[in-house]
């Protein structure tokens, strides 16, 4: 028997794993985590610990049957923005759509104007006042995307302030460029000259100072067609960087198809995706990231292809989309019920799509969103019944304790 088995044991917990080759959830009932330096080092059952809790760890936490699911992973974000939405909300609540308000000059535009204006630091402060309320629901990984700036000086600003909500906060910040997310005012007869700034100057510049793990382009009628998509994703290839994409939320362009050929992380969205696509996806393990929010706030009613997914294995998560003008909703936990009501996921479907297939669509699989030996000590305390609990409630669940990088904050008592 080691001596000491870790430096922090959290005991009698119900496991939700989410490691997909076991009992539903993964689970591991009456079990126990052992963490040494920020990583798993022990888990399984408590009658296969090596010995008294007490002697085999310093610092022993006692769930008194909580359970314990992975941190969750928003994997879709825009939080990271100025201004708001509200009266472009109230004229789609008279009857203006998404599309014509951004076909006039407002929508993603108006973003942009307030984002260019705000300094990095108001962009800070009011990114990290969301972020706050996605951390305090047990989010422990968070992608941020750039694509409200639209010209290099503001590009950088955005994802800059999202590399510092990772320094500042306690969170994973992965950051994707997304300056094709419109044609900004100043391009607006010449989408070619746009893309030529965006693959000639932004990308090698956002590359230079690594402020992107990814690159996201959206894909549709009233941003980019597939052409100009192809451009962005050779010159991230040069440039080493992953593939993500805004595809089939409003029509069916074939984005979808296009990304999977260049080994996309995951296709977003999806409504409109046909049956090609989604064999596409299954054959690159593309992850198919559904935004139940925009959707919702978009009173969507054409549904994602969400049987195709099941039957070709297509690994599907669940993202806030987090942004002022199509999801307005700094909560994961609010989208996990959505997904079950408006998508008709299984909770332990919805629950995979904030862990483990989360995960898959940034490539951190090998570090986060399962509970297993080696990976990261990310994971949340729940006061629940069971694992279906989260999805069940409409959000604010709040978590007992979460514990980030082995390092645990208390909720509440
Ligand atoms: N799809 C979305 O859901 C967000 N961007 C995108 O390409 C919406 C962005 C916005 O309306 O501000
Ligand atoms: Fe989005």
């Amino acid at each position: 028997m080691p001596d000491h088995l870790c430096q922090s044991l959290w005991i009698n917990a119900n496991i939700a794993t989410m490691d997909a080759d076991g009992a539903p959830y993964g689970t591991v009932a009456d079990g126990a985590i052992g963490v040494s330096e920020g990583r798993i080092v022990w888990l399984g059952g408590m009658a296969e610990l090596p010995g008294d809790p007490a002697d085999i760890s310093n610092d022993v936490i006692d769930c008194v049957g909580a359970w314990i699911t992975p941190g969750l992973i928003d994997c879709h974000t825009h939080l990271v923005f100025g201004g708001n939405r509200i009266s472009e909300y109230e004229k789609r609540l008279e009857g203006a759509s998404y599309e014509e308000i951004a076909r006039q000059g407002g929508g993603i535009r108006a973003t942009v104007k307030a984002t260019r204006r705000a300094s990095e630091k108001e962009l800070l402060n009011s990114a990290k006042n969301r972020l706050g309320k996605l951390i305090a629901e047990g989010v422990t990984t968070v992608e941020i995307k750039s694509g409200y700036g639209l010209d290099i000086e503001t590009e950088i600003k955005m994802l800059r302030v999202a590399r510092r909500l990772g320094e500042e906060l306690p969170v994973r910040i992965v950051t994707s460029f997304l300056g094709a997310h419109a044609l900004p005012a100043e391009f607006s007869n010449d989408s070619t000259g746009y893309i030529d700034l965006v693959c000639d100057q932004m990308m090698p510049a956002v590359a230079a100072e690594n402020l992107a793990d990814a690159v996201d382009v959206f894909c549709e009628g009233i941003a980019f067609d597939i052409d100009e998509t192809r451009r962005v994703f050779e010159r991230a290839k040069e440039l080493n960087l992953k593939i993500k994409i805004h595809a089939e939320q409003l029509s069916n362009l074939g984005g979808t198809a296009l990304a999977c050929e260049y080994g996309a992380l995951s296709a977003d969205h999806l409504e409109y995706l046909d049956d090609a696509g989604v064999d596409a996806m299954a054959q690159s393990g593309t992850v198919a990231v559904l935004l139940p929010g925009a959707f919702y706030f978009l009173r969507e009613t054409k549904l994602p292809p969400i049987s195709g997914f099941r039957k070709k294995q297509v690994p599907i998560a669940i993202a806030t989309d987090l942004n002022p003008g199509s999801s307005p909703a700094p909560s994961l936990l609010m989208m996990l019920n959505m997904a079950t009501t408006l998508f008709h996921l299984t909770p332990e479907e919805a629950l995979a799509g904030v862990t483990s297939n989360a995960a898959r669509a940034l490539g951190l699989q090998d570090d986060t969103g399962v509970l297993a030996i080696g990976r990261t000590a990310d994971f949340v305390v729940w006061d629940i019944e069971e694992p279906a609990e989260l999805p069940y409630w409409i959000g604010n669940t709040k978590p007992r304790s979460i514990i980030f990088g082995g390092e645990q904050r208390v909720c509440r008592s």
